[in-house]
């Protein structure tokens, strides 16, 4: 069925400007854990040295971008003194300059014009007059609906200042997946159990551990920098690392004990492991008895939760689960029951990411050497600007009561309040979307689609001709991090720090930041009094000088760090520690989910299993990759150009699939692959599921590296199992069988 919102292939790009590609990109090996770009600083003599931090994902090291005076970027090195890369970048950051260089890039605003026939199009549009149709129909919307009705979808930087335009106009609906699509389950777990959430750069002590414990977290290949080097610091030193993953991961080979367990199945590993250590009192006694709640609730509740249990569900023996549970005994505190990142999987992600917190709570290293480090940030002062207005309902009103925990805004809460039914009495209008491609990244494409035509406008702001951009009323070109000043970079760490950005080169093309778009459309909007400076490098300036240091000084620096205010890296011992829960304590039995009718302890439940000729999909990262965003990108291109599937030689046996050969996929609801994808049979991979890198199969024409290939994830994520405390979206309950001949889907654009 064609429907209003119908995908426009961008065909409309302006000419202006031709891209030059720098060859200096250098040859950065990828795949092992230990890879890095390189460490020497370039003669600054030659180039001229600009202070950044990056963009290609979310763990924003800092670094110094090389240029020449002829405005071409030559390359991009880590910040020494930067606690998030020490001095190295990953193969995405070193690779980061073909985002620049991109010659699919974004060129200039774009208007959607309808056709007689119907069709859509996009044709070239100035900045004044595409910011002029924003405002206006923003006015309309407000008017008729309340500022309210209109919603920021957002990741990354950019988002920032659109949330401030936003605010000030009235609506608070501002959403990102990086919550519930990510790591949403992760912190309302540690929040219930420890008064406080995990957060980013996560606060684990890796380089001083004895024993880490990873659960379908795959450092090495989520390539979150710091944490991936002090893992080879760790392993170095001899500390012990066991990985439960249903999938040789680059983690599980450099691991003492791989558990590849049954997917699906680890609540009821982790309960086994905290029946064995209580049971064989491997616990931190004094810590447990000082510092905890519920102790003997927990004693009780795991008593027949025995390794011989766990053993008919998740398929690891039972001896394999004692030697485990011991080992962590053995280095406690100094043991990380790592809490993971992206936890969204079965729907009861909270309570998997409870039982996290639990063990690492009877194993005391929380707040210890070798376990959690208890981290500290900068607060940047804010820059004078009026109050915003109150808007009459947010998100949460939406939501209706539904996923009660949910600590920050539900992108699909967003996507459900979009569409119009009888029951939304809180009914979203229009939408900016910023730096998330969200046909990629959200679950469900069919409530995803029906939530865009039911929208009435759509901004996209992107740097590229992403799939999303083909839904959008408007298409803002943002220019890449590496042209641009955003906001200051403050995130904890042991020690508290800041980071500059600032703008290499000018934006090519008739790209613009997002702090430019915001502040125009402010003024057309008549919110001039929020934006009262010229240039955002004015809003820092007064900032650095407030915390006592200036821009001049940090773009030498690029980084600065201060002492810590609050006391010292780890709990004293003995010392008295209060627990920002309603019991003061570590909540081993949780009183807040108890009054809101959740399991107070986790309980294992059984998830659906795959049918019959059917493989559980389960999907992952490649260390050369960033979700969808870097698929197009040359450099990256040249270290991996599409994903494969990996398929366990006695499936491929069944199927008679052979190494290369391409298949389609079809899932349980009939969903099928609009691309093929390679197979690549392996022992790393169980029978009963396959695997792929998550972010290819891009179907946007205009993106020449990218258009076609592997596949897509998202578009075979149908069936989404939601957790009742946030909101999360559990992903990885779809099951695929092999198509091998070409079912001839047609490709929109
Ligand atoms: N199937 C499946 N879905 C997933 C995941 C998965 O593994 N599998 N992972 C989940 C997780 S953990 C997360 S955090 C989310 C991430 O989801 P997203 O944040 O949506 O990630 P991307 O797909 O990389 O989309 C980023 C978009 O930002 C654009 N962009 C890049 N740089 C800039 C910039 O400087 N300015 C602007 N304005 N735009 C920019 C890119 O071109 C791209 O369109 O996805 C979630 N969804
Ligand atoms: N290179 C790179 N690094 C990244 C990112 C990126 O895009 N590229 N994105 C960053 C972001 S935002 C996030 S959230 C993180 C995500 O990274 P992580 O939080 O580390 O992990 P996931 O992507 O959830 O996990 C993928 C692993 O889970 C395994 N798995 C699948 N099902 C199960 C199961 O039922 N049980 C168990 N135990 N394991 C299972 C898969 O085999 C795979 O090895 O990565 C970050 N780092
Ligand atoms: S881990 Fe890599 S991609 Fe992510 S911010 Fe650091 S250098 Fe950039
Ligand atoms: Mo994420």
């Amino acid at each position: 069925m064609k429907t209003r919102r119908d995908f426009i292939k961008i065909s409309a790009l302006g000419t202006a400007g031709a891209a030059v590609a720098t060859s200096a990109f250098s040859t950065v090996k990828a795949g092992s854990l230990f890879d890095w770009g390189e460490k020497t600083p370039l003669d600054d003599s030659e180039f001229i040295r600009t202070a950044t931090y990056c963009e290609v994902c979310f763990w924003k090291c800092a670094g110094w971008t090389y240029s020449t005076s002829k405005g071409d970027i030559v390359k991009i090195l880590g910040n020494e003194d930067d606690p998030h890369c020490n001095g190295r970048l990953c193969p995405r950051g070193t690779g980061g300059v073909g985002m620049f260089t991109d010659k699919d890039r974004l060129r200039n605003p774009l208007i959607r014009v309808r056709k007689e026939d119907g069709k859509s199009v996009f044709r070239d549009a100035s900045w004044d007059e595409a910011l002029d149709l924003i405002a206006k129909k923003f006015k309309e919307i407000a008017g008729k609906h309340g500022p309210e009705s209109i919603a920021l979808f957002n990741h990354g930087s950019s988002g920032k200042h659109f949330g401030h335009l936003l605010k000030a106009f009235g609506s608070s609906n501002i959403t990102a997946p990086s919550y519930a699509q990510c790591r949403g389950p992760r912190e309302v777990g540690f929040v219930a159990t420890y008064g406080a959430g995990v957060g980013s750069p996560e606060p684990t002590d890796i380089r001083d551990t004895e024993c880490m414990v990873l659960i379908g977290s795959h450092l090495g290949e989520n390539m979150h920098n710091g944490q991936v080097q002090e893992m080879s610091e760790a392993i170095d030193k001899g500390a012990t690392i066991i990985t439960v993953d249903p999938r040789y991961s680059t983690a599980a080979s450099k691991s003492k004990f791989w558990l590849p367990i049954k997917p699906s199945t680890d609540l009821a590993l982790l309960l086994a492991w905290i029946h064995v250590i209580i049971y064989e009192e491997l616990y931190d006694k004094e810590y447990v008895k000082k510092y905890t709640y519920g102790f003997d609730k927990l004693k009780k509740h795991v008593k027949n939760m025995t390794p011989e249990w766990a053993y008919g569900i998740t398929t690891i023996k039972p001896d394999i689960i004692r030697k485990t549970a011991r080992e962590m005994g053995d280095a406690s505190p100094a043991v990380i029951v790592h809490p993971g990142r992206h936890v969204t999987w079965y729907g009861d992600d909270t309570q998997r990411s409870r039982a996290i917190a639990i063990l690492n709570g009877l194993l005391g290293s929380w707040g210890r050497r070798g376990g959690f480090y208890l981290k500290e940030s900068i607060k940047i002062p804010k820059y004078p600007t009026p109050k915003y207005p109150k808007p009459k309902w947010s998100w949460k009103d939406a939501l209706d009561g539904k996923y009660p925990l949910a600590g920050l805004s539900v992108a699909n809460g967003f996507i459900d309040a979009t569409i119009p039914s009888e029951e939304n009495k809180y009914q979203l209008h229009a939408w900016i979307v910023s730096g998330t491609n969200l046909p990629l990244t959200m679950p469900d494409k069919d409530t995803l689609n029906e939530a865009m035509n039911a929208l009435d406008f759509m901004v996209v702001v992107d740097t590229m001709p992403m799939e999303i951009t083909g839904y959008a009323d408007v298409v803002l070109p943002e220019c890449t991090y590496l042209e641009r000043y955003d906001d200051i970079r403050s995130a904890p760490h042991r020690e508290p720090n800041i980071a500059l950005r600032s703008p290499a080169v000018k934006p090519k093309y008739d790209s613009k930041p997002a702090w430019w778009m915001a502040k125009e459309l402010g003024n057309k909007l008549g919110l001039e009094k929020y934006f009262p400076w010229n240039d955002f490098e004015e809003v820092i300036s007064y900032q650095l000088e407030e915390l006592g240091t200036s821009l001049d000084e940090m773009k030498v620096i690029g980084v600065k760090k201060f002492d810590r205010e609050y006391g010292g890296l780890y709990m004293g011992d003995g010392e008295d520690f209060e627990f920002n829960t309603n019991t003061g304590k570590i909540e081993l039995f949780s009183t807040e989910l108890a009054a809101l009718g959740f399991d107070p302890m986790p309980k294992y439940t059984e998830h659906p299993e795959p049918p019959s000729g059917y493989y559980r999909l389960i999907y992952g990262r490649a260390p050369m990759h960033t979700f969808s965003r870097t698929a197009n990108n040359q450099n990256l291109v040249d270290l991996m150009g599409e994903n494969n599937l990996w398929v366990n030689p006695k499936v491929a046996n069944i199927w008679e699939l052979t190494n290369g050969q391409e298949v389609w996929l079809e899932n349980q609801d009939g969903a099928v692959s609009k691309f093929p994808i390679k197979v690549r049979i392996t022992e790393r991979i169980r029978w009963d599921s396959i695997y792929m890198v998550h972010g290819f199969g891009h179907s946007n024409r205009k993106l020449s590296n990218a258009f076609g290939k592997g596949v897509n994830d998202s578009e075979l994520i149908t069936t989404v199992m939601v957790d009742p405390i946030m909101g999360g979206t559990g992903m990885r309950g779809n099951f695929v069988t092999f198509l091998t001949e070409d079912p001839g889907k047609e490709i929109e654009s």
